[in-house]
């Protein structure tokens, strides 16, 4: 331990921690506009320097390591005066069009401008003029509003590793932009919408979709439906002022019917449906050796373009399962409707999403109009319901709880893990075991593949037969186990791995790019401890054992892998 004073007060902090982290340990707040806890500091914005008692010049506090006796000030008449100064600056080339931004009051240049007082343009005023980026159809880049502090070009490329942003230029002229000056479109971009999630200000944020949505609801002639998937409901209540992971599932359901939804839907219910698929995938390769193993799952639509676009020698061990958005898609516009009785050219299906990437998913093939409609007609990320809610003036807090509708809407514990890292994989094995072996497991948890390490193993013993697993989140951590599965196959050995579950975003949905803003591991765990709660309290724990799952085999879909299944559940990768 390395003993310091910051601001007078004593403390001892861990050898290698920054002044920054010192002064977090005494509850001193420094400001900074670059630094994440996600993301290695770069010192970029130099809104955080403070004064070191003997050093010359006011280093700054995100990347300077502490050292023994070293007496810091965080905060003084000076230091504010220059924080200021900087803050001036960065303003002097950002528009003052905070009220019709999308980031309109969760903004941290906002906020820092309104802590200090800014009240006028003391330096002038001058825009790069370089507009918009609105190709990828699911954020938006507004380079005029980028402040240079390189956060999504470190979460894209450091974390994400797929460099479809990168500095430009140098000096004065360095800016953010896709390599090579294309389109996001144009780029090897998967959608993931990290960067919008790490960007403190309106430089990158969801294409907002919500007036599609309400002309939807607008429409009389319309049957407009919604489904909300697994991690929203432990996420949105930040957006209401609740603790990270509450569970609003109830509440959820109410304020969507209030909002007019003519039926609720629950993507946990067709999480259970692609697990009946999946599994069944998942015991057909590996019983009785049909295609190749490993078998990696294939719901996460920024995974999957990944891997079309980076990895397609995996193509034929994707799950042709299609994801639980899709999966419902196609089963309200044909099941539900034929059994209501509703005429689905005139339905709406409008799906709550904490992910960017969804907006791409559904139409990403033509497979993804298996009702002979647009399956999902329109997709809108967490924030987007939380601002429509509010537009609604709809008091959350205080609403009744709501069931979901029946058919589409009963879920399993399997159903909701889906949303959190590892849980596809934990649900998929609590039904392989049970095809498997034909008995329950004893044991419903996986332990091992829990928790936010990047990549997770683990061994299973089903049926006396050994299953090897791995689960990767965050794109970053998926070459090395592709990689892993590629050496063994040139030296024909056995594969390392029977089966994968791979997420794109850090944390899985949970941590998606649609969530409420300023994410960090701690809020991360309790978004996933929710999840995990939501499974423990179900008394159905198993998508197999999902009465409403066995009710759609029965009564439509024949049994899973059935040419109808195949036909409207499954779907294909291409290079
Ligand atoms: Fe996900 Fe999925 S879990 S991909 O992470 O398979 O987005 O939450 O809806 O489709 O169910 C996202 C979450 C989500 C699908 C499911
Ligand atoms: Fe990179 Fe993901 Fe942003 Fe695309 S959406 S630029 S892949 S971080």
């Amino acid at each position: 331990e390395i003993a310091v004073e910051v601001n007078g007060i004593k403390i001892a902090v861990k050898p290698g921690s920054t002044l920054l982290d010192a002064a977090q340990a005494v509850q001193v707040k420094i400001p900074t506009l670059c630094k994440h806890p996600d993301l290695v500091a770069n010192g970029a914005c130099g809104l955080c320097i403070v004064r070191v008692e003997g050093l010359h010049g006011l280093p700054r506090a995100c990347t300077t390591p502490v050292e023994e006796g070293m007496r810091i000030t965080t905060h003084d008449g000076e230091i504010t005066e220059i924080r200021k100064t900087v803050l001036e600056l960065i303003l002097s080339t950002h528009p003052n069009t905070c009220l019709s931004c999308g980031r309109n009051q969760s903004c941290e240049l906002q906020t820092l401008a309104a802590d200090f007082g800014i009240r006028e343009d003391l330096w002038g005023h001058a825009l790069s003029g370089l507009g918009k980026d609105t190709s990828t159809g699911s954020l938006v880049l507004d380079f005029d509003k980028c402040i240079k502090c390189g956060r999504c070009v470190h979460i894209c490329q450091d974390v994400q590793n797929v460099h479809a942003l990168s500095f430009l230029g140098r000096g004065m002229q360095t800016r953010m932009a896709p390599a090579g000056d294309i389109l996001l479109a144009e780029s090897p971009c998967v959608m993931c919408g990290q960067c919008s999630a790490h960007c403190p200000t309106g430089a990158i944020v969801e294409a907002d979709e919500t007036a599609t949505a309400w002309n939807f609801l607008r429409g009389k002639e319309n049957f407009t439906v919604v489904q909300i998937a697994p991690s929203v409901r432990v996420a949105i209540g930040e957006e209401f002022g609740y603790e990270p992971g509450t569970n609003l599932t109830g509440k959820l359901y109410a304020a969507l019917r209030r909002l007019g939804f003519d039926a609720v839907f629950d993507t946990n219910f067709s999480a259970d449906v692609t697990i009946m698929e999946e599994a069944n995938e998942f015991v057909e390769r590996f019983k009785h050796g049909k295609r190749e193993l490993p078998l990696i799952t294939s719901c996460c639509p920024s995974w999957t373009d990944y891997m079309e676009k980076l990895h397609s020698d995996f193509i034929p061990n994707f799950s042709s399962t299609k994801s639980p958005q899709q999966i419902m898609g196609v089963l309200a516009k044909t099941y539900y409707a034929q059994k209501m009785n509703i005429d689905p050219a005139g339905m709406r299906m409008v799906s709550i999403m904490p992910c960017t990437a969804k907006k791409y998913e559904i139409t990403r093939d033509h497979e993804m109009f298996a009702s002979g409609f647009k399956d999902v007609d329109v997709v809108l990320t967490t924030r987007e319901l939380a601002r429509m809610i509010r537009q609604a003036g709809i008091d959350f807090r205080h609403l009744q709880d709501h069931k979901a509708d029946s058919f589409l809407g009963s879920y399993s514990g399997a159903g909701t893990m889906f949303g959190t890292t590892g849980g596809v994989m934990e649900a998929a094995l609590r039904t392989a075991q049970f095809i498997l072996t034909g008995e329950k497991m004893p044991k419903l948890v996986f332990e091992e593949i829990r928790g936010l390490e990047g990549i997770k193993e683990t061994k299973v013993v089903i049926a006396q037969e050994e299953i090897r697993i791995a689960v990767a989140h965050g794109l970053g951590h998926v070459g090395e186990v592709l990689e892993r599965v590629r050496r063994a196959k040139a030296t024909g050995e056995e594969p390392p791995y029977h089966f994968i579950e791979v997420m794109a975003c850090p944390g899985g949905c949970i941590g998606g790019g649609g969530q409420p803003y300023r994410v960090t591991d701690a809020i991360r765990k309790k978004r996933m401890q929710g999840l995990f709660a939501d499974d423990r309290d179900k008394a159905v724990r198993c998508s197999h054992d999902n009465a409403e799952v066995q009710q759609v085999y029965n009564e439509f879909l024949e049994k899973p892998l059935s040419e109808k299944a195949h036909r409207l559940l499954h779907t294909t990768y291409h290079a």
